[in-house]
C-alpha cells in the first residue's frame, strides 16, 4: 500500500483485507510503519514488535524524521526476523501497509531493501493511492501521478494507481478525474487553462512521459469507508496477480 501520508493506506489495508477475508483469500497483513500509534486492523506481522519510533527518537534523542530513518535502518538490519515471521505464516497473499512518510521509506536505502526482500519469490505489486483532497487540480492530479511513478521508479515494482476516499467525492469530481484519466487531451487543456506559459510546457511534457509510461486509465475510486469499488480494486489486484511477469 504505497501513496502520500494521510492518503488512506492503513486504512484500505483494513478494507481490503476484510474483503479478502471474507472470500476466502488465504491473506495476513504486514505492518511496516514503526511510528503508527493506532491501526484499523491487527497486523498479523508488525514491525512494531522489533523496532519503534519513540524508542529510537528516545535512545538516540532524534526528532519525528531522524527517528523514523532511524527506525527503518534497524529494522532493514534486522529484516531477516520479520521474514522469519512470514516464513511461518507462508500466506498465499499478504497486504504490506508502508510508512505514513514515502518520502523517507521510498527515497532512502532501507524501504526499497526491504521491498527488494519480499520480492524475493513473490510477486511485489503497489497501490499507490491518491488522496483526492490533493488532487482537485488537473496540475496537482499530474504531479501526484509523478510522484507514483518517482516511487514506482525506487521500488521497482509495478505499481497499480487508485483514488482512495472515494465517499468524499461528488459525482461531477468523479467524472472530472476519469476524464483527466482517459482523456489526455482534455487534461492538456484543464492544464493550459491553468498555468502560465512557463509551467504549461512543464506540465504537457510530464503528462505525455506519464501518459506514454502508460499509467493512465479509468482509476478505480474506492473507499475505505463505505467500501465502494473494493471489489473493483481487488479486480484489478487480481489481474495484476494473474499477470505472468513478475518483473513488471
Ligand atoms: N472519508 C474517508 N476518510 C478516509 C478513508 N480512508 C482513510 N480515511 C481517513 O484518512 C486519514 C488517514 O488514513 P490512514 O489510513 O491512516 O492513512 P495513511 O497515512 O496513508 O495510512 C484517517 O483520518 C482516516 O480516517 C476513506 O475511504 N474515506
Ligand atoms: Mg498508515
Amino acid at each position: 500500500m504505497v501513496g502520500p501520508a494521510g492518503s488512506g493506506k492503513s486504512h484500505m489495508t483494513a478494507a481490503l483485507y476484510e474483503y479478502m477475508n471474507l472470500t476466502e483469500f488465504d491473506v495476513i497483513t504486514m505492518n511496516l510503519d514503526p511510528g503508527v500509534v493506532r491501526l484499523p486492523y491487527a497486523p498479523d506481522i508488525d514491525i512494531r514488535k522489533f523496532v519503534t519510533l519513540d524508542e529510537m527518537v528516545d535512545h538516540y534523542e532524534l526528532g519525528p524524521n531522524g527517528g523514523l530513518i532511524a527506525a527503518m535502518d534497524k529494522a532493514t538490519l534486522e529484516f531477516e526476523l520479520i521474514l522469519n515471521e512470514l516464513e511461518e505464516y507462508s500466506p498465499d497473499y499478504m497486504l504490506v501497509d508502508l510508512p505514513g512518510q514515502m518520502e523517507i521509506f521510498a527515497f532512502r536505502n532501507s524501504g526499497p531493501l526491504m521491498i527488494s526482500e519480499l520480492s524475493r519469490g513473490n510477486k511485489v505489486g503497489g497501490l499507490f493511492l491518491m488522496d483526492p483532497t490533493l488532487t482537485q487540480k488537473a496540475s496537482s492530479f499530474v504531479s501526484m501521478l509523478l510522484f507514483g511513478l518517482s516511487i514506482t521508479y525506487r521500488l521497482d515494482t509495478a505499481m497499480n494507481y487508485m483514488i482512495s476516499k472515494g465517499d468524499l467525492l461528488s459525482t461531477e469530481q468523479k467524472a472530472k478525474i476519469q476524464d483527466w484519466s482517459t482523456d489526455p487531451e482534455f487534461l492538456m487543456q484543464e492544464l493550459y487553462l491553468e498555468k502560465g506559459s512557463l509551467n504549461a510546457e512543464l506540465s504537457r511534457r510530464t503528462a505525455e512521459m506519464i501518459y506514454d509510461q502508460g499509467v493512465f486509465g479509468e482509476f478505480p475510486i474506492i473507499s475505505a469507508h463505505t467500501n465502494e469499488n473494493v471489489d473493483v480494486a481487488m479486480g484489478t489486484l487480481e489481474r495484476f496477480w494473474a499477470t505472468e511477469d513478475v518483473s513488471l
